[in-house]
């Protein structure tokens, strides 16, 4: 495992978090366990969280997250490189420290006149919804890809890894990549990110599709998906992952394969005509500190081991160990050593 092996491009969002009453999410029209951008009228809750729910600050955005966990079990700083977009402020500084002190190598763009993006969260027992303002993550352009250094480290990477989310950003940049990727003939791995995404963002999701070696999603996205492409209303999980799979690829040398989570049930993963699944350790209440992070940590779990050429199982394995450890955290943070063997 070499330094800049794994390469990952997001948006990095300061998570404001707080537990807070159903009906503060009915007042704001969020869902639990949903995830939206930020409009006009949501721009209230950041505030309201602070003042009247003392939120936490956490570092988030999902594929800082992901990173930042598989970095904790890699345990060797650097494998991973993340580049994404922030103001210049103290959430910025918050974020750099938090992602540093994981070993991971940030590589931000840093535009001086919007702040660093925030995300509300709010937990709601299991549950927890998300409200992304982007703010300066949205101002993220492929110049900044173009840069010598950047460009040097997009190419030196082994693995790649970008969220769904980013495709509300700049799918040029996430469109170079892949082909990044392709031309060299190394994984390129996304996740749904959310339902909205293949709602509102289903051509540029389909137009990177083909580079796609890796999908992720949990149910709800997946579902999204089948949708959004209208495919049979009354297709299971496993049926949408078969067709996932079956989409459109590049590099028919490497077919696709698709990784689907279903909170405590059992993940799926999805190759060719056969489904596999893999059983998630039930946590009792009393543990649950917030499942916020808990689909990134999976990816972060699964990524550490992947970078190391294991086996999917394996990979599978260590992304149910993360999310679990995750949930016993607030947000995406763990604590003391890594325990997966
Ligand atoms: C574009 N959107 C909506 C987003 C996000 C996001 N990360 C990137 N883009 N909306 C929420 N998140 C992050 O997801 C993590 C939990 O999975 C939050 O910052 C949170 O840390």
């Amino acid at each position: 495992m070499r330094e800049g092996s794994l390469v990952g491009l997001g948006n990095p969002l300061l998570d404001i978090s707080a537990v807070v009453p159903l009906d503060f999410l009915q007042k704001y029209a969020m869902k639990e366990d949903d995830a939206i951008l930020a409009e006009e009228r949501h721009m209230p809750i950041y505030r309201e969280l602070i003042e009247r729910f003392q939120a936490e600050f956490l570092a988030g955005g999902s594929v800082q997250n992901s990173l930042r966990i598989a970095q904790w079990i890699i345990g060797k700083p650097k494998v991973a490189v993340f580049f994404g977009c922030v103001g210049q402020d103290d959430y910025a500084n918050i974020l750099a420290e938090k992602a540093c002190a994981a070993g991971l190598d940030v590589h931000y763009q840093v535009k001086c006149d919007t702040p660093t993006g925030t995300c509300a969260v709010l937990i709601t027992g299991t549950h927890r919804s998300l409200c992304a303002n982007l703010a300066a993550a949205n101002k993220f352009t492929i110049d900044h890809l173009d840069i010598p250094r950047n460009q040097a480290l997009i190419e030196n990477g082994l693995y790649y890894y970008i969220s769904g989310f980013f495709l509300t950003v700049t799918p040029p940049s996430i469109m170079r990549v892949a082909a990044t990727a392709h031309a060299r003939q190394r994984p390129f791995l996304m996740n749904l990110s959310a339902p909205f995404i293949s709602q509102f963002y289903m051509a540029p999701l389909l137009a990177v599709m083909p580079y796609v070696d890796i999908i992720f999603g949990n149910e709800a996205e997946a579902k999204a998906f089948a949708e959004g492409q209208c495919w049979p209303a009354d297709a299971d999980l496993r049926e949408i992952g078969k067709r996932l799979v079956a989409l459109d690829k590049l590099n028919p040398k490497r077919p696709r394969i698709a990784i689907l989570t279903q909170g405590c049930d059992p993940v799926l993963l999805v190759q060719h005509d056969s489904v596999q699944e893999f059983p998630v350790t039930r946590l009792a209440a009393h543990e649950i500190v917030d499942t916020n992070g808990a689909g990134d940590a999976f990816v972060g779990g699964f990524l550490s081991q992947f970078v190391q050429g294991k086996s999917l199982d394996v990979c599978i394995r260590c992304g149910n160990y993360a999310a679990g450890h995750i949930i016993k955290n607030p947000g995406c943070t763990y604590s003391g050593k890594p325990e997966f063997v």
